[in-house]
């Protein structure tokens, strides 16, 4: 049987991030994707006034519910933006609806650029790190890193052993395999950190001169459909990384909202053929 992945996040009506990018990339992977959202909001809420909100918290037990009553599994989790009282609801998913063998990939959507996002406490980080442990995969940026240790955010001026430290101190929430993205030692070079917990690697591109929004969730979704078409998490990362490069120069300056990764597409389908 093909395998189906299970992806929870939200649905920003308007705004190329999380679900409306999910759907269609893990697809593009040649991956059914099932899809539970954490919430509707009209925009994301990186730039954009008066967005609205609803969280669907209270429609998560009796989707599982109905899932579990159709016998329904799936193979892979993938979970991104999701609100503060849904962990152990999406932890009790992961576990009830687990096919043998699925895998866990979590990317804590919380953080970026040294703040976490408008509308979440402070507390937040702590419950998120509720639901690294036990990933099989977890992908950080560097701010959601520091948010989930507790420590002060650094973005620049640190060196291999301070990556390398932060990424043994991931592990130590109960992630299997960590991948650290936006880690960068000079100004040519922009890239991740990938450790299985024995050995790190590390996977870099050349720096371009801006970046764009729901980036992170690009890359997320492209290494959750490499992982699950059988790829290293080495592999997957730079696969991932090769697309989010591609899809930047794709998109115009003055489209600020969001990535263009329509224009990509067609490199996901051949880069996984
Ligand atoms: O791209 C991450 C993201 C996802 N979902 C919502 C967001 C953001 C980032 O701002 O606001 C609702």
């Amino acid at each position: 049987m093909d395998k189906k992945l299970l992806t929870i996040q939200d649905i920003s009506c308007f705004g190329q991030c999380s679900l409306t990018v999910a759907l269609p990339v893990i697809s593009a992977c040649g991956i059914e994707t099932v899809i539970l959202p954490s919430a509707v909001l009209s925009t994301h809420t990186a730039g954009f006034k008066n967005y609205t909100f609803r969280d669907l918290t209270d429609d998560m037990s009796s989707i599982e519910k109905s899932w579990l009553d159709n016998d329904l599994k799936f193979d892979a989790f993938y979970t991104g933006y999701v609100c503060e009282n849904q962990i152990q609801p999406i932890l009790n998913i992961m576990q009830s609806c687990a096919a043998p063998g699925a895998v866990r990939i979590v990317d804590p959507v919380m953080a970026d650029n040294g703040k976490l996002y408008p509308g979440f406490n402070a507390d937040f980080p702590q419950k998120m790190a509720q639901l690294c442990n036990g990933a099989d995969y977890l992908l950080p940026n560097m701010t959601e890193a520091a948010f989930l240790l507790g420590e002060e955010c650094r973005l620049e001026g640190y060196d291999r052993e301070y990556i390398e430290n932060t990424v043994r101190k991931l592990h130590s929430l109960g992630a299997k395999n960590v991948i650290l993205t936006g880690v960068s030692f000079d100004d040519k070079y922009l890239g991740c950190a990938v450790s299985d917990g024995k050995k790190i690697e590390y996977d870099f591109n050349e720096r371009l001169s801006r970046c764009s929004h729901g980036t992170g969730d690009l890359f997320a979704s492209v290494f959750a459909g490499a992982i699950v078409r059988g790829k290293s998490a080495l592999e997957a990362a730079a696969i991932a990384a090769d697309i989010v490069y591609c899809a930047i120069p794709a998109t115009p300056e003055e489209h600020w909202y969001g990535v263009c990764f329509e224009k990509v597409i067609p490199d996901i389908v051949k880069l996984l053929k």
